[in-house]
C-alpha cells in the first residue's frame, strides 16, 4: 500500500526535509516499504519554481535522480502564474515534468494507494501549481487517495495577496482532495514563542513534522500482527476523520514529553485546543456539554511510546471520555475517536512518549470566513485583480472560488447545527 510524497514550493520542501528527517529513522517504515524503496530511496518528488531553495532543502535526503524537478524562476506570491505557468516561449515546463516524475514513482509501487502533497496556502508555486498538480492528480488517479498538507500564512502582514491565493486554492482542495490538513503558521508560532525568544523557520517546521509524523508513520495498530508496516496510517485517518465527503479539512495536535502520564499528557493538549474563535465568541453547543465550544466530527488518537501497552485500558477507564470533551465530538457520530498506538516513539525526542490527535473541527470555519470576507472586500474594490488577468485568471474563477468556499462554511455549519 504505497504511498507517493510530492512537495511543491519553498514551504512544501522544508517542511518536508523535516518530515522526511524523522521519517528516515523510523525503523518500521523501512522494514514496510511504504514510504520508502528497498534500495533505501523515498517514495518522493520535490519541486520548486526556483532551483536553489529545493536543491537546498533536498540535501541529505534519499531522493531519485530525476525527482527534484525545478524552474528557473519564482511564481512571485501569485497563484494565476503558479497555476497558468509563464505563459511565454522560455516556459520552464514544470508542471508536465513533475507529473512525470510523479508517474514514474508510481510505476514503482507494488500497489499504488495514493498521494500526500506537502505545499503552503500562500505561494504562486506551492498554491498555483499545487492546485494545477491536484487537478492532474485526481484526473490521472480518480481512484487512488489524495491528502493536501498545507500551512495557512500568518494572518497579518505576510503578502496582499495571500487571501486571494488562499481563496483559489481552497477551492481546488474541496473539489480534488479527500482530505486537507491545516496547520496555521500562527499557531506554530505561538506555541513555539512560549518557549523560546526567537523562533525559526526550522523550529516551526521540525514542529510540523512532529504532527504529521505522529499520524502518518507506522502504528502498532495499523500493523498485521504477522509482517511489517503496511502504510495503512494516512488512508485510515481520511475513513476515520472525514465521514463526511463535504468536510474534509482536519487539524493535528500533538504533544510528546518525558515524565507525564497519559492523563498528564491529555491534560496539556486540552489546554492547545484551539476551541473559541479568537474573539472568544461562542461558537456552538454541541452534545449538550456545559461550556461553549468548536465541535468535531470525527477524530484520531494515537499514542506513541506505549512501551507497556497502557493507554488503551486508560482510554476505555474514563480517558476517552476527557478527548470526547476536549474535542467536544458531535453526538449523531457514534464512534467520533479512533485509537491507535505504537509502542516506540520514534518522532522523538529521545526517551519521550507523545499523543497526537487528527481532528476535524468546526474551527476551520473562522479562518475560511476570514479568507472569503477579506478576499470579498478586495475584490468588489477591483484590488490587485489585474495580477491574476494577466496571468489567466478570469472575475468568473474568482466567482467560482467564491461560490466553492462559502459551500465548505455552510456544510460545516450544517454538519454542527
Ligand atoms: N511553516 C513554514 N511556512 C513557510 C515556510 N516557507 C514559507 N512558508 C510560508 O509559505 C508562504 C510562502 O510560500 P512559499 O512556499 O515560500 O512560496 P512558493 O510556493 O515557493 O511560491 P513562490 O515563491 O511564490 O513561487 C508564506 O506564507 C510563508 O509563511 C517554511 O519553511 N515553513
Ligand atoms: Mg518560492
Amino acid at each position: 500500500m504505497s504511498a507517493v510524497f510530492l512537495h511543491v514550493g519553498q514551504c512544501g520542501n522544508q517542511i518536508g526535509k523535516a518530515f522526511w528527517k524523522k521519517t528516515l529513522q523510523d525503523k518500521a517504515v523501512h522494514d514496510g516499504h511504504t514510504f520508502i524503496h528497498p534500495d533505501g530511496k523515498q517514495r518522493s518528488v520535490h519541486v520548486d519554481s526556483e532551483p536553489k531553495v529545493v536543491q537546498k532543502a533536498c540535501k541529505g535526503l534519499k531522493i531519485r535522480d530525476g525527482n527534484i524537478v525545478s524552474g528557473k524562476r519564482g511564481r512571485g506570491t501569485n497563484w494565476a502564474l503558479g497555476y497558468h505557468g509563464l505563459m511565454k516561449s522560455g516556459e520552464d515546463h514544470i508542471l508536465e515534468d513533475t507529473a512525470n516524475q510523479v508517474r514514474k514513482e508510481i510505476e514503482r509501487c507494488d500497489m499504488y494507494s495514493g498521494c500526500i502533497m506537502m505545499h503552503s496556502l500562500n505561494g504562486g508555486t506551492g498554491s498555483g501549481l499545487g492546485s494545477r498538480l491536484c487537478d492532474a492528480m485526481r484526473e490521472e488517479y480518480p481512484m487512488n487517495h489524495l491528502i493536501s498538507c498545507t500551512v495557512a500564512p500568518c494572518l497579518t502582514g505576510e503578502s496582499p495577496l495571500q487571501n486571494y491565493n488562499a481563496l483559489l486554492i481552497l477551492s481546488y482542495l474541496q473539489r480534488n482532495t479527500d482530505c486537507v490538513v491545516l496547520t496555521y503558521n500562527d499557531d506554530v508560532l505561538g506555541k513555539l514563542q512560549r518557549k523560546m525568544e526567537s523562533v525559526s523557520f526550522d523550529a516551526m517546521n521540525t514542529s510540523i513534522a512532529s504532527a504529521l509524523g505522529g499520524v502518518f508513520l507506522p502504528t502498532d495498530t495499523m500493523t498485521p500482527k504477522s509482517g511489517p508496516s503496511i502504510g495503512m496510517e494516512p488512508w485510515e485517518m481520511i475513513r476515520s476523520v472525514c465521514p463526511l465527503p463535504a468536510n474534509k479539512f482536519v487539524q493535528v495536535y500533538h504533544i510528546a514529553k518525558s515524565k507525564l502520564s497519559w492523563v498528564g499528557l491529555q491534560k496539556q493538549m486540552s489546554q492547545s485546543i484551539r476551541r473559541h474563535d479568537s474573539k472568544g465568541h461562542v461558537v456552538s453547543l454541541v452534545s449538550g456539554l456545559d461550556e461553549y465550544q468548536f465541535g468535531s466530527i470525527g477524530n484520531v488518537v494515537i499514542a506513541r511510546g506505549d512501551s507497556t501497552e497502557t493507554f488503551y485500558p486508560q482510554m476505555t477507564q474514563g480517558l476517552e471520555k476527557k478527548f470526547c470533551k476536549s474535542f467536544n465530538t458531535v453526538s449523531w457520530n457514534p464512534f467520533p475517536i479512533d485509537i491507535w498506538t505504537a509502542k516506540t516513539n520514534s518522532i522523538g525526542p529521545k526517551d519521550t512518549v507523545s499523543i497526537t490527535v487528527a481532528s476535524n473541527s468546526e474551527s476551520i470555519v473562522e479562518y475560511l470566513e476570514t479568507v472569503y470576507e477579506r478576499s470579498r472586500v478586495k475584490f468588489a474594490a477591483k484590488a490587485y485583480l489585474h495580477w491574476y488577468n494577466k496571468y489567466g485568471v478570469t472575475n468568473e474563477n474568482f466567482e467560482e472560488a467564491f461560490d466553492v468556499v462559502e459551500d465548505i462554511i455552510q456544510n460545516y455549519k450544517s454538519a454542527f447545527s
